[in-house]
């Protein structure tokens, strides 16, 4: 049965649902401790996907004004900041002077750098407490969701975009129709629309089942992206692969006939479908990869503790909080999350209500495994915490398999089988 009437890009009701989840909280919803006894709301996070087009997606049961607060900065991570650097210089270079608009811009890490390089910048965002962090930057926000009104209030105020840019947020967007009208009528007949979003084709390859989530509502393929700007008079001229995320995609559009498409579009189009994401069994495998991985992962942690070890997590994520809660881990075998994000500290994770603290518990609690729910930022976490693994502490890593980390890189081990 599915929850969606019909595809959120192409419109199509060949729907298969591959990953029933069940149900879960929302996955940022991180709980106060004066809340701790409540019982907390949870909605379905049924995967499906569009066999015409690989749009993975779950129905969007996010109430209305989820956005308006929020606790995800992108600041967190020293690799975001060196990304959208790269994104900034490409951006301001394409703008040649026009105004760049994000939308989804949070706390302006993106913004601020296009405006340190001379640029015209204007964010849109309905996070107000976001917004503030945005201003510190010298970044002014329009403080609203994005759609046709709030698209014709800004063209209004400040004319057609030359770049409309939205990192990460394209993949939150229920009514995909709807963004892309506002879309249509912000960006300048000369102008570009750019979309950095994880692409489905990593998440299927590397198990990233996790990065699914109810603010996640859409996980993009290129396929996907083409049929619904095709509604809109756009197509795709550009894409390129990512490392960031888990591995992403930034796709460049302009109106239909002012550019031509490079060559990797066709390539990357012609490969999403030869390599199956159009067929159900592409999808049916991988949910048996991940109810797999979460079967040995569980007997690993288990068998840890069982030794006594000290186990937690590091990465208060959106992500990591699907993880915990389809593979039902809980504070029974993780003392406490750690995270660099302040506003999580002393908060609950939600669902499994485990503690979260800042990264100094690392020394002061001296956990021998820690359970990297941030696997995106991997690289930075390990680097960071020599510390750590120079005291004999290990990493478990989840995904793409499970996979034990120690100092010495030969000791590595792929755990085919716990
Ligand atoms: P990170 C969020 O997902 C939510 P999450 C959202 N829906 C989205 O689209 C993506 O981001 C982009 C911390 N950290 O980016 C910071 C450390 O503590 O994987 C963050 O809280 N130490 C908007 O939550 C978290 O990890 C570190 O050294 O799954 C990473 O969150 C580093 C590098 C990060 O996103
Ligand atoms: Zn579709």
């Amino acid at each position: 049965m599915s929850l969606l009437s019909g595809c959120r890009a192409c419109r199509s009701e060949n729907l298969l649902t591959f990953l029933p989840m069940g149900d879960h909280p929302l996955a940022q919803a991180f709980v106060p401790p004066e809340r701790r006894d409540e019982t907390q709301p949870k909605f379905p996070l049924d995967s499906e996907v569009c066999l015409d087009c690989g749009l993975i997606q779950v129905a969007d049961n996010v109430p209305a004004n989820y956005f308006h607060h929020y606790l995800y900065v992108p600041s967190g991570a020293d690799t975001m900041h060196r990304h959208f650097a790269g994104l900034a210089d490409h951006l301001v270079k394409i703008a040649a002077g026009g105004l760049i608009v994000d939308i989804g811009c949070n706390d302006a890490l993106l913004l601020s750098a296009c405006k340190a390089r001379g640029a015209r910048t204007l964010g849109i965002d309905p996070a107000a407490n976001l917004a503030e962090h945005a201003r510190a930057r010298g970044v002014s926000v329009h403080t609203d969701y994005f759609g046709p009104a709030t698209a014709d209030r800004v063209r209004e105020a400040h004319g057609r975009a030359a770049v409309i840019v939205t990192t990460n947020t394209f993949n939150h967007i229920g009514d995909l129709h709807d963004f892309m009208e506002g879309v249509q009528r912000l960006l300048g007949d000369d102008g570009t629309f750019v979309i950095e979003v994880p692409w489905a084709r990593d998440l299927l390859d590397k198990n990233e089942f996790d990065t699914i989530y109810h603010e996640h509502v859409s996980e993009f393929s290129l396929l996907s992206v083409e049929k619904l700007a095709d509604f809109f008079g756009l197509e795709v001229v550009d894409a390129i692969k990512l490392p960031v995320h888990g591995g992403s995609m930034r796709v460049s559009l302009r109106r239909r006939g002012t550019a031509r498409p490079t060559a990797v579009v066709g390539e990357m189009l012609r490969q999403e479908a030869a390599e199956g994401m159009l067929r159900a069994e592409t999808y049916t495998a991988f949910a048996d990869r991940i109810d797999d991985i979460g079967r040995r992962l569980k007997a690993m942690l288990g068998e840890m503790k069982t030794q006594g070890l000290t186990l937690a997590g590091y990465g208060a994520t959106a992500k990591g909080n699907t993880l915990l809660n389809y593979f039902q881990i809980g504070p029974d075998l993780l003392d406490f999350v750690v995270d660099r994000n302040p506003l999580k500290h002393g908060l609950f994770s939600p669902g499994m209500m485990i503690p979260v603290v800042g990264p100094e518990a690392i020394e002061g609690r001296r956990p021998d495994v820690l359970l990297v729910l941030a696997w995106n930022f991997f690289d930075e976490i390990r680097e960071q915490q020599s510390a750590f693994l120079e005291r004999g502490g290990r990493f478990l890593v989840p995904l793409p398999e499970p996979r034990l980390v120690a100092r010495e890189p030969e000791r590595d081990v792929t755990i085919e089988n716990a």
